[in-house]
């Protein structure tokens, strides 16, 4: 049976009557959509019967001056042809499979391999926000993840399984890391089904992506959610904002989205997943722990210089905005995983909501290890630190940069070496395991100054540090102060600084000094003994991971050497030109039926 049926049981001269009686689409927040209903759904009705929106505002005068279409990715009107199936979709109707234009869609993890060590205890968190989005859209979502996806990590083999069965495929690119090794991936993929990709990493390089990969139709730019919504509902390309889009050979660059609101984004579907997300190291599995990852906030008010966390990769002011606490709840209630990463960039920007959260998780039972990301200002908030101890917050990642005034001044980070020995004097009294992030090979800095980091560390108690060269970021304002600066350099955006006195291989030695300095055998056992006592590894994983040590330290030093043979056949090799690349031939073989 048609949802469009009995639409035509009135004339629309009649209806077009009802244009002074204003009232609300739907679900819909805003008040700029005033179409009666029964008008909009005759009209998505003749546009889906093929007359196009100019022949209807022709048609009836009246309406040429109203936006009679709802967008639904800003809510506003817009005067464009938008996806009859998209609007009847926001009107309250059922979406029909005979309606949806994509049958079977792929999610794709394109990341496997050593590189993703950093990431790999994660979900691809992005893409299960975009497969959320498409639910009741399409008609079957197969998520794969390539981590752990052995079958379909040969491109032969996924191509023959696209071919089979799928019409769209989905790839998240997020990272700056083996961004040349996915697009070789990628570019194996079949060029004749629709293939649109998104993602932090993709965003920034759309012009590249599309030279590298002449299968990419389309590439969604920043947040996703409400793009692949319109995308998948047939709304045309041009009409959609943030998607840049490949036709007759030409990319077009639509403009930009306007940034979605979060309190109105449902939450990932991990119904996709075909396996736990878990610690594994070199092919060994570390702990019988699983991880996932939650989203409360978006964006951060802070202005540190060197950071671009708070901007979406295109640059724009993500205004730090709050899920309702409520639902995170609700979310919280549906994750499985033992630990789970808050992955906002400031859990405790709001003191006052993040123990309202607490207070919730400890009411509803909730019982995880949290992993947050926090400023070291919480140290001020005594009672917050008490339920958030209790909560199950575990792990503090805390930006801590430098222990040096002059070097906090300049990335403008809003905090004294004072005020960071005051907050861990408070912090360490908690069974919380506390990770300080460093940045070193700042503008200025000597030798003596960044080996100072792994004695502060100690002083002020940190378990672990990680140290990172200061990266320039797209849109970072430090770029201009770098490019000002006499004597310091980067190479590329993303890329690390170094200067004429500090080279890259100085900084490498520096580094090597940092860590060896810092994760000497007595810090290694406290790390350990602490982990314990928290309640982060329990008897078994210690075991465990006594054992296992032997085949990790033998998988360590053979990929060591897979690499070391690799670099030396690459730099005596010549590189052959997008030209000379051989011509991928996809191998015939079946795969295993992912259906079920
Ligand atoms: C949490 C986080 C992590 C977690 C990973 C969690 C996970 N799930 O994988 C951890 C702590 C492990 C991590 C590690 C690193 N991270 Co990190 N991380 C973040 C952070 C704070 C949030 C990411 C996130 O979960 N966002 C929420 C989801 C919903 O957003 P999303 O993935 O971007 O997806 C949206 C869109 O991109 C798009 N989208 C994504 N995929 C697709 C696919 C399709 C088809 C479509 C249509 C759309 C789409 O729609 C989604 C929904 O809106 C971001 C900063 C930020 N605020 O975004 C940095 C960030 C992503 N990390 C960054 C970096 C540099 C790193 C590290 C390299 C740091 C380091 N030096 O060690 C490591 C290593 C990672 C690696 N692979 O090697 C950079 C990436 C820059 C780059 N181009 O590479 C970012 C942007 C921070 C920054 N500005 O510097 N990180
Ligand atoms: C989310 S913040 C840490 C938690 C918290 N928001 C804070 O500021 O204390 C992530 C960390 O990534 C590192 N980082 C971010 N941008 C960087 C850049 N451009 N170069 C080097 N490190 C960077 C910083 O050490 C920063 O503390
Ligand atoms: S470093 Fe932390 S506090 Fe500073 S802007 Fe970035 S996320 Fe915000």
């Amino acid at each position: 049976m048609s949802v469009f049926e009995d639409l035509f049981l009135e004339p629309l001269d009649l209806l077009t009557e009802q244009l002074d009686e204003i009232h609300l689409l739907r679900g819909y927040k805003r008040k700029t959509v005033v179409v009666p209903e029964k008008l909009c759904t005759l009209l998505v009705a003749e546009l889906s019967n093929g007359t196009p929106a100019e022949a209807l505002r022709a048609q009836y005068p009246s309406l040429s001056s109203q936006p009679f279409f709802a967008c639904v990715c800003c809510n506003l009107p817009h005067e464009t042809e938008i996806s009859p199936y998209l609007f009847a979709y926001s009107l309250g109707f059922a979406y029909s499979p005979a309606m949806m234009k994509y049958k079977h869609v792929l999610a794709l993890n394109p990341y496997f391999g050593d590189s993703t060590a950093a990431m790999g205890v994660f979900p691809p968190t992005g893409l299960e926000y975009i497969a959320a989005s498409m639910k009741g859209l399409v008609g079957k979502v197969t998520l794969l993840d390539l981590r752990y996806e052995k079958a379909f990590q040969d491109p032969g083999a996924l191509s023959a399984f696209i071919r089979r069965e799928i019409d769209l495929v989905c790839i998240s690119v997020r990272w700056h890391a083996q961004f040349e090794k996915i697009l070789d991936f990628v570019s194996q993929l079949p060029d004749e089904v629709t293939t649109v990709v998104g993602g932090y990493q993709a965003t920034l390089e759309v012009e590249h992506l599309f030279e590298r990969c002449p299968n990419i139709h389309a590439v969604v730019r920043g947040e996703g959610e409400e793009i692949i919504k319109q995308f998948v509902t047939g709304v045309p390309f041009e009409d959609i904002r943030g998607l840049s889009y490949r036709r007759d050979g030409k990319i077009t660059h639509n403009e930009n989205q306007v940034l979605p609101d979060l309190t109105h984004i449902a939450y990932p579907d991990r119904s996709l997943r075909r396996h736990d997300y878990c610690w594994t190291q070199g092919g060994v599995r570390f702990s019988h722990l699983t991880f996932d990852t939650v989203l409360t906030t978006r964006g951060c008010p802070f202005k540190c210089k060197f950071c671009t966390f708070s901007l979406n990769p295109l640059g724009q002011k993500r205004e730090y905005t709050e899920r309702p606490v409520d639902s995170v709840i609700e979310e919280l209630k549906t994750v499985t995983a033992d630990v789970v990463l808050f992955s906002d960039d400031n859990m405790f920007t709001n003191p006052k909501r993040a123990e309202q959260l607490c207070d919730l998780i400890i009411e509803n039972g909730i019982r995880k290890i949290f992993v947050v990301q926090a400023r070291i200002d919480v140290a001020k908030h005594r009672r917050l630190l008490d339920k958030a101890q209790q909560a199950g917050f575990k792990v503090f990642l805390i930006g801590v940069e430098s222990p040096h005034d002059r070097i906090l001044g300049q990335l403008q980070k809003g905090i004294t070496q004072q005020q960071i020995r005051d907050a861990f004097a408070v912090l360490t009294q908690y069974d919380f395991h506390l990770h300080g992030y460093f940045i070193y090979g700042n503008i200025g800095e000597t030798e003596e100054e960044m080996l100072y980091i792994p004695k502060f560390a100690k002083e002020i108690g940190v378990d672990t540090i990680s140290f990172h060269k200061l990266r320039i970021e797209k849109f970072s304002p430090l770029k201009e102060v770098v490019e000002a600066t006499p004597g310091y350099y980067y190479e590329r955006i993303g890329g690390p600084v170094y200067s004429d006195r500090y080279g890259l291989k100085e900084l490498k030695r520096i580094r090597n000094r940092i860590r060896s300095e810092f994760y000497g055998v007595p810090q290694l056992l406290r790390i350990a003994k602490k982990a314990r006592r928290i309640g982060l590894v329990d008897g078994r994983d210690a075991v465990g991971m006594l054992l296992k040590l032997p085949v990790l330290a033998y998988s360590l030093v053979k990929s060591r050497a897979q690499k070391k043979k690799k670099r030396r056949h690459t730099a005596g090799a010549h590189q052959p030109t997008r030209e000379e690349r051989p011509k991928v031939t996809v191998p015939d073989r079946t795969c295993a039926d992912l259906s079920s």
